[in-house]
């Protein structure tokens, strides 16, 4: 196992140099954010990032992500001249090292929050989501959505969302076996291996179609392309929010077979409705039994690549919710703990 955080860029008010002093971390999970989605991304400016981190004595081995262009989704006549740029992307990360491009197949919202700011009974902060005030919302009103307001004019939603009416669940997995089968083999020929995040949260919303929800749907893209370029980004706090998943069970299976290339670990405490909010990630704080999560990815011998998924606010802490310095450094160590128990009491049994 390899531990690594996640930085924004030079922009990130958490610096490469703070990170470097978490203990135990080796390696840095980031993109670059200023090449418009389904260009490709040059060969100079990875070079450059790479130096970047590798200067502040960390690793460069894993991205997140190489965003998917919505025409791809959309299955749109373009996505086959936007899917080779994705794949020279692909080759010119390989190049550079780069051993996993975690990615989502999520229509027009990565992640949705109702609140990026619920108040804890600490006094900390952190991410929410209530399936009621979401279900509430009416895009067809104008975009009033925590973290997204910004991402998008009204009008240019509006045709979105217009086309994804004539995309049904069924229609976007076989837009993804389309997507997989062209980029699964370049990124084999270019050392990546391509790991898809779940839906978040694992639901439908605003009545788009989500594809990666659950045990069954992770498995039957898995069979798109049976190779471990084609595997997960098993992100716990995701599919936690479906209390239906038994991500002990999901990470002994999928873990077991090879076919998790990174891990995201993060807690959060989840009603049976579908409600939840993010928490610490030690287990007695959410829904989420970490200890056991833990032990099942050093049972199969998992390999790849752990990230403290998103944390609290903490201690006074401002800046992009979820991605402090703090909460995330103490769900590092906290890891780099199960892991370090669950390696020594294996070892005195042997
Ligand atoms: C939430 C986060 C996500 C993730 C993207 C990957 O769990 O990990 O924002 O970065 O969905 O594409
Ligand atoms: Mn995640």
């Amino acid at each position: 196992m390899k531990m690594t955080f996640r930085w924004y860029g030079s922009d990130d008010p958490v610096s490469l140099a703070f990170i470097r002093q978490i203990p135990g971390m080796e390696g840095i999970v980031t993109a670059i954010y200023d090449v418009p989605v389904g260009q490709t991304w040059p060969v100079e400016r990875i070079a450059a990032l790479k130096q970047t981190i590798e200067a502040a004595g960390l690793t460069f081995e894993v991205v997140e992500s190489v965003p998917v262009h919505e025409d791809i989704k959309l299955g749109k006549p373009s996505r086959d001249r936007l899917i080779e740029n994705y794949c020279q992307t692909l080759r010119n990360l390989g190049a550079a090292g780069v051993k996993v491009v975690c990615y989502n197949f999520m229509p027009v919202f990565d992640w949705t929050r109702t609140d990026l700011a619920m108040a804890l009974p600490d006094g900390s902060n952190c991410l929410s989501f209530d399936a009621a005030e979401a279900d509430a919302i009416d895009l067809s009103k104008g975009l009033s959505l925590p973290g997204w307001d910004a991402s998008y004019k009204p009008e240019e939603l509006a045709a979105l969302l217009d086309d994804y009416k004539a995309v049904d669940e069924e229609k976007l997995f076989q837009n993804l076996v389309h997507f997989l089968k062209i980029v699964v083999p370049v990124a084999e020929e270019s050392g990546i291996r391509m790991a898809i995040h779940p839906d978040d949260p694992p639901r439908p919303i605003f009545g788009l179609p989500r594809i990666v929800k659950n045990r069954a749907d992770l498995e039957r893209i898995l069979a798109i392309v049976d190779s471990p370029a084609n595997s997960l980004t098993f992100c716990t706090g995701s599919l936690g929010a479906d209390l239906k998943n038994d991500l002990v069970a999901m990470v002994r299976e999928f873990s077991g077979r090879g076919r998790i290339a990174f891990a995201h670990l993060r807690n959060v405490k989840t009603s049976e409705r579908g409600d939840f909010h993010e928490t610490a990630h030690l287990s007695s704080e959410g829904s989420v039994d970490m200890g056991e999560v833990v032990r099942a990815y050093f049972e199969t011998g998992f390999d790849g690549y752990f990230r403290p998924d998103h944390g609290r606010m903490i201690w006074g802490e401002t800046g992009k919710p979820g991605y402090g310095l703090y909460d995330r450094a103490l769900g590092a160590v906290y890891l780099n703990g199960l892991w370090e128990g669950v390696a020594k009491t294996t070892a005195a049994k042997q």
